[in-house]
């Protein structure tokens, strides 16, 4: 496995890393019953900056898998006790890894290899010996899919933010940590004041802009830590965890005046400006996360109906 490394190469990937602040090309696992392997590859994939953990058997493998995330498994055919092959059906029977990018590393050379990788979910298949900058590349190529792929599925197309799929099952992970850790954490619905309005007098094309407009605000005067997600039309959602009912309805007033005082969005012939009316609900002992969606809904309708333009808990 004398491979002589591109400098001039890596040195263009690292500063491309450092530009666009990717935090790290991936975590790897490495699973091959040849440690003289694992080790050269874990020490070349460090050298550009991937994280590597490697297991020897198949066995090994699973219990780090349930360990840890990872972006991709490296996976050799031939081991001892278990083949390859067996971790080809251990990760299609579980659907959180049902789609973890994979990619065969092999020194068998059969055609009836390849294709049954290939079908069983493989995403490339590469055979020793290897040169390591292919190899890396390709690594590189279905980690960066992958993650497209997943920004696709949760991300709502119009504005960038979560989609209702990803919040409801956020949700329901957040409402469990925040039980086990007894803290507080409150969900805010938000929804436009009139919004029909503006696509009736200016174009359904205003309205989109106006709704990309807002998601921006919204984003930029939340916290890191608070979730949000374009829940409906011209509806969102904001949870925040560790915060209580009074500190929710404050932050979102302070966005809500922020909203007021700017123009979400523009054309030519137009600016335009909005208020929202906002509904907050905060988690109490026993309720369940549609219960709270639909607290949070009941408090929005009640704000619309006391005037629209505020916020109540
Ligand atoms: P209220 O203050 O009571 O909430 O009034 P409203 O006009 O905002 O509420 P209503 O529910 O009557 O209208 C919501 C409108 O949002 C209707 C629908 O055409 C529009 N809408 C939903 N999704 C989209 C979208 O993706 N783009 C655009 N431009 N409009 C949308
Ligand atoms: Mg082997
Ligand atoms: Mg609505
Ligand atoms: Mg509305």
């Amino acid at each position: 496995y004398e491979i002589a490394r591109n400098q001039a190469d890596l040195t263009v990937r690292e500063s491309l890393w450092e530009r666009e602040s990717i935090a790290k090309p991936g975590r790897l696992l490495l699973i091959d019953d040849d440690s003289l392997l694992r080790s050269y590859l874990a020490e070349q994939f460090q050298v550009y900056g991937y994280e590597v953990d490697e297991a020897e058997d198949v066995a090994e493998a699973k219990r780090k898998l349930y360990d840890q995330p990872y972006d991709l498994l490296l996976l050799d055919l031939m081991m001892y006790p278990q083949s390859g092959y067996e971790m080809f059906k251990f990760l299609k029977e579980d659907p959180t890894m049902r789609w973890l990018p994979l990619i065969v590393l092999s020194g068998r050379e059969d055609l009836k290899d390849k294709v049954r990788c290939l079908r069983s979910g493989a995403d490339d298949y590469v055979t020793k010996p290897f040169q390591f900058e292919e190899l890396e590349a390709r690594v590189y190529n279905v980690i960066s899919r992958a993650r497209q792929f997943e920004s696709m599925a949760f991300r709502d197309g119009l504005t960038g933010v979560f989609n209702r799929r990803y919040f409801d099952h956020q949700l329901l992970l957040e409402l469990e940590w925040s039980i086990r850790d007894d803290e507080a954490i409150s969900l805010a619905f938000i929804d436009i004041d009139n919004f029909k309005a503006i696509n009736d007098s200016y174009g359904h094309q205003s309205g989109d802009m106006v709704l990309q407009g807002l998601a921006k605000i919204l984003q930029s005067n939340l916290r890191p830590t608070d979730l949000l997600a374009r829940y409906g039309g011209e509806e969102f959602v904001v949870l925040m965890p560790r915060t209580e009912g009074d500190q929710a309805k404050l932050v979102i007033e302070r966005v809500l005046s922020v909203v007021r005082s700017e123009t979400v969005a523009s054309t030519t012939e137009n600016q335009f400006r909005i208020t929202f009316s906002s509904g907050i609900a905060e988690w109490r002992l026993g309720m369940s996360h549609a219960e709270m969606l639909r607290r949070a809904d009941e408090a929005m309708y009640q704000a619309k109906l006391e005037g629209r333009n505020r916020v109540i808990c």
